[in-house]
């Protein structure tokens, strides 16, 4: 039975990480999480740009720009949503959701979800390094094997 499973090693290209400035001390947590992430798994440095938008409401558009250029392997999308005392984070998370699913969807390039979506501050830190791992560092590793992945299917 032919089985395809992306690997972890660096495939050839840039990434692209964009990344939404609002909880900006936990967004860039997890930017320093993807970079570890792309880093150790044999990614340089100079291989990757970043881009900051002011939330993850405006994640997809930038997402969506950058994977349709042809100049990135994979697009990693980071950005904290943090519940507030009204429905603005439904809709936040909703925007964000669909409009990443599409841009990789639109493009066929892998333009990976990591946005936090959480009821506490201490539920997103817990997922930006704090306890729960790092969001970021998961992104990258998703961008690699969804990139290799890719190359590989008939
Ligand atoms: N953007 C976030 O990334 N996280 C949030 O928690 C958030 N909240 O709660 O408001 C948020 N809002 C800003 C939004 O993403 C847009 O930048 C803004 O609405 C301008 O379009």
């Amino acid at each position: 039975m032919p089985t395809y499973e992306g690997s972890l090693t660096a495939p050839q290209g840039r990434f692209a990480i964009v990344a939404g400035r609002f909880n900006r001390f936990v967004v860039e947590s997890l930017v320093t999480g993807a970079m570890d992430g792309l880093g150790r798994h044999g990614v340089a440095t100079d291989a990757i740009d970043l881009v900051w938008v002011p939330g993850s409401f405006e994640i997809p558009l930038v997402a969506q720009r950058l994977a349709g250029s042809e100049k990135y392997a994979a697009v990693l999308c980071l950005g904290a949503v943090i519940r507030g005392d009204t429905t603005h984070y439904d809709h936040v998370c909703a925007a964000a959701t669909s409009g990443i699913a599409q841009a990789g969807l639109s493009t066929g390039v892998p333009v990976i979800f990591g946005i936090l979506t959480c009821d506490t501050v201490e539920q997103a830190l817990n997922r930006a390094g704090v306890k729960g791992g790092n969001k970021g560092f998961d992104a990258a590793l998703a961008a690699i094997e969804m990139t290799n992945l890719l190359k590989q299917l008939p």
